[in-house]
Formats: C-alpha cells, sequence, structure tokens
C-alpha cells in the first residue's frame, strides 16, 4: 500500500435515510485481496486490500441490494478479481471491465455470463497512460453485439477536446462523477453548462451523480456539490446512476463515511420519484435488463 494512501472508512455509520428495497450502488470496486489477486504491474497507484467479502459486508451495513463493480486501474486489464466478485454475488452484482483491443468474443462472451455489462475507458493522466482512440474504437465495436455500454472517465478540462470522440461510441456512454466538475465556478459556469448541453443533445449519455467527496472544495456534508447533482437529476431523471465510489482510491484530503454518502442521495433527489429512477429503475434497466 502507498504510504499516503489514506484506507477506506472502518465503520460507517448507519444512515439516516432508508434507502429503497432494491436500491442499486452502480459505482464500486474491489481491490485484490492482492496475494489472491495481484495489482498490476502498470498501475499508478497501490490500494490497501477491499475485496468482495468486505463490499458485501458494506453493501448489507448500508442497505444495498445490488452493486455495480467496476473494474480499478490498479488491476489493469486483469479483470478477475472483479469477475470474482460477480459470480460470488448471486446475481446481485453487475460489472465493468477494462479491455484491450486483443479481446476475443470469447472472452467477452464469457464474461457476460459472469455478469459484466460494458467497458470503461479511462482518460485520467494520473490514473493511466494515453490509449489511442482508434483502439477504443475498435473496443467498441466488439463488444456493442453483447449489448455492453461504455463508462467514461474524464476531467472537465478534457471534455472539450472529448466531444468528437464521444459522439462516435455506437453505445449507451456513462460518464463518470458528472464529468469531475469544478465546484467553484457556480452551476451556471459554461463549463458545467457544456457538461449539461452534453447530456441534452445526445440520448445514449447518462451519468453517475456520485464522488460529492472528490469535486468537493470544502468537504463533508458536501454542500458545494449537492446542486450540481441536484441540476443534473431534475433535468435528466432517467439517465442518472448513484453509487458509494468504496473503497474510494486516492483520497488523498479525507476518507468519507459511507452513511453520510446514502445520506447525501436526499438532498440531490429529494423527490422520491427521483430516487426511484436513480437508485433502482435506471440501474436495473442498463445491468439486469437480462
Ligand atoms: C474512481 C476514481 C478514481 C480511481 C479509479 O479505477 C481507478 O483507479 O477510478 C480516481 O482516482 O479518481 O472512480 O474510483
Amino acid at each position: 500500500m502507498d504510504a499516503s494512501w489514506i484506507p477506506f472508512h472502518p465503520n460507517p455509520k448507519k444512515p439516516d435515510f432508508i434507502l429503497p428495497a432494491g436500491a442499486v450502488d452502480a459505482h464500486c470496486h474491489v481491490f485484490g485481496p492482492a496475494a489472491e489477486f495481484p495489482f498490476a504491474p502498470e498501475r499508478k497507484y497501490t490500494p490497501c486490500d477491499a475485496g468482495k467479502d468486505q463490499l458485501f459486508g458494506l453493501r448489507d451495513h448500508l442497505g444495498v441490494s445490488r452493486n455495480v463493480v467496476v473494474q480499478a486501474t490498479c488491476h489493469g486489464k486483469d479483470n478477475r478479481a472483479m469477475v470474482d466478485a460477480l459470480k460470488a454475488s448471486g446475481g446481485m452484482a453487475r460489472g465493468i471491465a477494462t479491455v484491450g483491443p486483443d479481446i476475443t468474443p470469447d472472452e467477452i462472451a464469457d464474461m457476460d455470463a459472469a455478469g459484466v455489462r460494458g467497458v470503461r475507458f479511462n482518460f485520467v493522466k494520473r490514473l493511466v497512460d494515453d490509449t489511442p482512440k482508434e483502439v477504443f474504437l475498435g473496443i467498441a465495436d466488439k463488444i456493442k453485439a453483447f449489448g455492453w455500454h461504455i463508462v467514461v472517465y474524464f476531467e472537465a478540462q478534457d471534455l472539450a477536446g472529448l466531444e468528437p470522440f464521444l459522439k462516435q461510441l455506437p453505445t449507451i456512454i456513462v460518464v463518470d462523477h458528472m464529468g469531475r466538475p469544478d465546484v467553484t465556478k457556480g452551476v451556471d459556469h459554461p463549463d458545467f453548462q457544456r457538461f449539461v448541453s452534453l447530456m441534452r443533445d445526445n440520448e445514449n449519455i447518462w451519468t453517475k451523480v456520485t464522488c460529492p467527496e472528490r469535486l468537493t472544495a470544502i468537504g463533508p456534508p458536501y454542500d458545494d456539490v449537492v446542486p450540481y447533482a441536484a441540476h443534473i437529476v431534475d433535468q435528466f431523471p432517467d439517465r442518472v446512476l448513484w453509487g458509494t465510489d468504496w473503497p474510494h482510491p486516492n483520497m488523498k484530503s479525507h476518507m468519507p463515511d459511507d452513511g453520510q454518502l446514502v445520506d447525501y442521495i436526499p438532498r440531490i433527489a429529494p423527490d422520491p420519484g427521483q430516487q426511484q429512477k436513480l437508485l433502482i429503475d435506471n440501474p436495473m434497466r442498463l445491468y439486469w435488463a437480462r
């Protein structure tokens, strides 16, 4: 584990907000355990172990019903820890993989059978080396036949340059963490409005209203991020997902209490109808339609 690594919260509070039955945590990860699932040589960080048993323990503690386990960059293109978690979940977890251009239809089919429903394209430079767009387009072409979608992770300053590429992708696209807005600028700032316009103009683009703990400039309870997520939920209620981001890779300022992240939900989705879509209908449609 990196010397500067902050481990996940050891005893998160019981949420005050009672999640509706069937709620989905649509963005979380597993790390190792390294003795069983070694981290990738090309990784940019070495985390603590945070395996499936701990994830499922958190799920039950929070009152979540299902998980979407997103392949973390510390495991590179070795999806075994994620797939192992899916197989152990009894159908209550789905996955997002990271793959290379050499992926074969048989390998995709095997992951599909385990519950993988998409791939992640990562553009965050501190996390991954650059991948040519043609490589991503080739992967997109291979996975679309399986009904998979594409999760993209980028930072706000890279959106303008990525827009032409995003418009070329042939599947549903899920943007991580609202494209990481700078929340000191204001909801009406052209940078955030560029992201809002992208969603408005492209009905295949969804987003996760996740990670207030990464976006905040002032810390918990993340008052400065609420207006951004609330705006997105209000404008695009049928294309939003919520998740914890447990075990919270690369948090340098503080480690969030996952119970507090559940209590954040009614602040960004105050209406029970919005909550039903955010927590159940949308992720079920995207991840459990089959
Ligand atoms: C997140 C965010 C981060 C890390 C990863 O795969 C990863 O390593 O996604 C980050 O460092 O911002 O979504 O978990």
